[in-house]
């Protein structure tokens, strides 16, 4: 035994790095369960293909561009299967000597757990261009379904307008982590980036500017549901929000109306918070809101609209519930359900409405007074979700009002138990928003995204059972090759042992 100790380690020194098989399980986030078959492993031939059967068509076609593999008509080496024994967003995935079967109840399921794959394949199937090689995965199975429901990203395209091409951009990257929800914020001081037909100079006017004064932009309705569409294909739901009645200067300097004084200010383009309102006691302020909403919602599949209601510190408390206990209904009569960060929880209940909480404390009375009421959360804490935080104070961009956030911070806390008197039942997921007062190119949201948004990804993901800083930063380095493969631009913290 001692000798074949020496034997392995000296297989093991010798082996070389590129053809070594991940371990299954080796993945972000960490599955629900992993049980591997010793000596059992599957390695491609030359011939390999994607058999898709019913329904699963979609998802072969994707992982065949992924892959660079053709689709065959009979189960081949990899076969993706609607009929298994995971529902929800679930799937199985099993590796034999014969081929790799990943099985679910739903579409969904299947994306995921070709995401699961992809990572127990060499990273080199990243770089665009890949054929199939020898690529061998390790044999056994793995059964695997998310803690929450609610698994979101958020991008700040107000601050900072984002070309359309880096929204995918993006969507695809924190699609590999099994994020499920894209909330899109597409208004603030700053900028109004969507169209209204109702009110054409929201985005004319409203959006022809930007942090630092750039040219700014907006996405036509077209554009819109094109990322949409593309989000959908990748099992990525769109939440936009529209934010009042605070963070409103650009739609206040395009109609002069929404103000109570009835003077509309100049655009906005630095960086301060908390200064602009609409009016909540003109009648015109309501109707503009049910037009923009009435719009959004017409274009918007997903259930949710998000209102956004944060730093409205121009506002009394009465004026801010007037505005919200009027708009709030709005949302369910247009057959969406409310989110908006967790300054709404004071203000009447609507059906099913959902706080979202970014709060550096851990306990929020008002917060869980709502919960007492129906409401349900979803968890942004700004000191451990905020992307747009620093890693350390010597990182360039970013800022620190909530505190530096290392890799280590972002992933040290439980979502289930975090904020005191809120059961984990009333936790829908988890969100890692980003503000783009300082993010302004693809290369800043990705060097502030990686490695901490695959961290919240795995809280929002794994079960609580799997949580373990040690094993995280041992999977999480194995995704750097992975990252410069895809042309990620990711900080690299001395916390991880990156490969
Ligand atoms: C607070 S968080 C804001 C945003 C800023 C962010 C910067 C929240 C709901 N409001 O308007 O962009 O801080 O970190």
């Amino acid at each position: 035994t001692l000798a074949a100790l020496l034997l392995t380690a000296t297989l093991v020194a010798i082996k070389p790095a590129a053809v070594e098989a991940a371990v299954l399980g080796d993945v972000v986030p960490a599955p629900v369960t992993v049980q591997p078959a010793a000596g059992v492993s599957y390695t491609f031939a030359a011939n390999a293909a994607i058999y898709a059967g019913a329904g699963a068509a979609e998802e072969a076609t994707y992982l065949a561009g992924l892959l660079h593999l053709p689709i065959a008509s009979s189960p081949a080496s990899i076969s993706l299967l609607l009929n298994g024994a995971v529902g929800g967003e679930g799937y199985q995935l099993d590796v034999t000597t014969a081929g790799i079967t990943i099985a679910a109840q739903t579409r969904a399921g299947l994306f995921h757990g070709i995401q699961t794959l992809r990572q127990l394949l060499p990273p080199t199937i990243e770089n665009g261009t890949s054929q199939p090689a020898q690529w061998t995965v390790a044999g056994g199975r793995i059964v695997d379904y998310p803690r929450f429901a609610y698994r979101g990203v958020m991008l700040d395209v107000a601050r900072h307008f984002q070309p359309v091409a880096n929204v995918k951009r993006y969507l695809d990257q924190v699609a590999l982590y099994k994020i499920n929800t894209f909330h899109f914020h597409l208004s603030d001081d700053q900028g109004w980036r969507i169209v209204v037909d109702g009110w054409p100079r929201l985005a004319t006017v409203g959006g022809s500017t930007q942090v630092g004064g750039g040219a700014g932009g907006y996405y036509t309705k077209a554009q819109y549901q094109d990322i949409v569409a593309y989000a959908a294909q990748r099992h990525i739901t769109v939440v936009p929000e529209i934010d009042m009645p605070g963070h409103t200067n650009a739609a206040l300097a395009s109609y002069a109306e929404l103000n109570c004084n009835g003077v509309a200010p100049p655009l906005y383009t630095g960086t301060g918070v908390g200064f602009s309102n609409l009016c909540t006691s003109k009648e015109v302020v309501y109707t503009f809101v049910q037009n923009v909403l009435a719009e959004l919602a017409a274009i918007t599949p997903g259930p949710y609209l998000h209102l956004g209601g944060d730093e409205a510190d121009t506002l009394t408390a009465a004026q801010y519930a007037t505005f919200m206990n009027r708009v709030q209904p709005m949302v369910p009569a247009l057959g969406k359900t409310v989110i908006g960060w967790h300054q709404i929880a004071p203000v009447q209940h609507s059906p099913n409405r959902i706080m979202q909480y970014w709060g550096t404390t851990t306990s929020d009375s008002a917060v869980t007074n709502a919960v007492g009421r129906g409401a349900r959360v979803i968890l942004s804490p700004a000191n451990k979700a905020y992307l747009d935080m620093k890693y350390t104070s010597s990182t360039p961009i970013g800022q620190s009002w909530a505190g530096l956030i290392e890799v280590q911070t972002a992933y040290e806390w439980n979502p289930g138990a975090y904020l005191s008197g809120v059961a984990a039942t009333a936790v829908l997921g988890v969100e890692a928003p980003l503000w783009t007062e300082t993010i302004v190119t693809a290369d800043h949201i990705e060097f502030m995204a990686f490695p901490r948004l695959p961290a919240l990804a795995e809280l929002a993901w794994s079960p609580w059972s799997t949580h373990s800083w040690t094993s995280f930063r041992q999977r999480l380095g194995q995704q750097g090759p992975r990252w410069t493969l895809m042309g990620i631009d990711y900080y690299r913290s001395p916390q991880v042992p990156w490969a």
